[in-house]
């Protein structure tokens, strides 16, 4: 594959040109005007820039009168002087084509430079990035060109048709048992706090309390202290059997938020400890909760542990402490699961919100 940059002082010229140099089989990828400098920068002539490939490796068209049509509209007739700028090659790489990218990125339009930019600080896989721009690039030929405030807009749509649908988001605590696991000191308690203090200041439901978190000595009081501002009783749970009881106590409840211990679950005998304490069933809503802080590596190796484990959705606290979003969309994009809630910070119950995919896509994006 050959790609040349032509300056020239009209398109006819630069026509001209590019057969001379690549023959009839070439196509424009991207045109511009600009001011050509002459004499030390005393004269700024009018002029064309154009960016033109021929790739011999193309294959050729199979069926005439399937592909003719919207490639002779596509493909620039070279060997014309009227060439128009909305052009893009026949065999531009298909989005789920792997293709050969980098040769496509040293030609990107401004506006994609700083849309790719964005995609490679944010943290995203660079299949998802590569895929993104393809589209991105494919949509700013076919319409002669995206500018800055569309090209994000478009690219929002983009990432968001590769996260799980809408409908598994922002699902309300609608069961009578809440659970959330999770890592080591990735926000569990306080986000239970948070979800137990709108659950009964907001939606005025009666509330209770049981944590299977007898690992950690301080932990059974941390919650104590967020059972005792809301009035509502706790419950500490060593065994199944325990948590029956437990259970039992609290029929008339509404809700009952349910803590349970961080560990390290790339091990999986803590995912059988929590088996093991907890007895799965359809009344409980379950949540694995990660910090948005993590590393994607490791969040994957989590997400695939609790793959044994009935979980119904993500909660990624400690938004506001990152400034990179890739992980968390890395691991929305491989996953069948929405997200229920994000936390932004350490306030009780404030720092809590529901995100739809789109909202998450922007936060990515700002
Ligand atoms: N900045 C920020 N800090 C948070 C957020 N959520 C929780 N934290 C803080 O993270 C720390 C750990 O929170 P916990 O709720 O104790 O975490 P945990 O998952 O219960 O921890 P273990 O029970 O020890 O596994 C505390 O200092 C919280 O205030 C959040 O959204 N943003
Ligand atoms: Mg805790």
């Amino acid at each position: 594959m050959k790609i040349k940059k032509f300056t020239a002082a009209s398109m006819q010229e630069a026509a001209l040109l590019i057969r001379k140099e690549l023959g009839n089989d070439a196509v424009i990828l991207n045109s511009k005007k600009i001011k050509k400098r002459k004499w030390f920068g005393l004269i700024n002539k009018p002029a064309v820039e154009v960016i033109a490939v021929l790739d011999q490796d193309f294959p050729k068209k199979k069926t005439p009168q399937k592909e003719a049509e919207p490639e002779q509209t596509l493909k620039t007739p070279v060997s014309s002087p009227k060439i128009e700028e909305r052009t893009y090659p026949p065999q531009f790489p298909q989005p789920h084509e792997p293709g050969d990218f980098s040769v496509y990125q040293s030609v990107l339009p401004e506006p994609l430079r700083k849309t790719e930019k964005l995609l490679q600080d944010s943290g995203i896989k660079e299949s998802t990035k590569t895929n993104a721009l393809k589209k991105l690039l494919r949509c700013s030929v076919e319409t002669g060109g995206l500018t800055e405030e569309n090209v994000i807009g478009k690219l929002e749509d983009i990432l968001c048709d590769t996260l799980p649908s809408a409908d598994k988001w922002q699902e309300p605590i609608h069961s009578k048992y809440i659970v959330l696991f999770g890592s080591t000191g990735a926000g569990k308690t306080t986000t239970l706090a948070k979800l137990a203090a709108i659950s009964m200041l907001e939606k005025q439901k009666k509330i209770a309390f049981i944590t299977t978190d007898t690992y950690r000595i301080a932990a059974v009081e941390q919650l104590k202290t967020y059972a005792e501002l809301l009035q509502a009783p706790l419950e500490v749970c060593y065994t199944k059997e325990e948590f029956e009881k437990a259970k039992e106590l609290f029929t008339e409840y509404d809700h009952v938020f349910i803590d349970t211990a961080g560990r390290n679950f790339k091990e999986q005998r803590f995912i059988d400890e929590l088996k093991e304490t907890i007895p799965f069933e359809s009344s409980i809503q379950s949540f694995l909760v990660l910090s948005a802080t993590a590393k994607y590596e490791d969040m994957k190796h989590i997400v695939k542990r609790f793959s044994s484990v009935p979980v119904n959705q993500f909660i990624f606290t400690k938004i506001d402490e990152t400034a990179s979003l890739g992980s968390v969309f890395n691991i929305l994009s491989e996953s069948k699961m929405g997200v229920g809630f994000i936390t932004n910070g350490q306030n009780v119950p404030e720092d809590i919100q529901t995100v739809s995919p789109l909202d998450f896509v922007r936060m990515l994006c700002r």
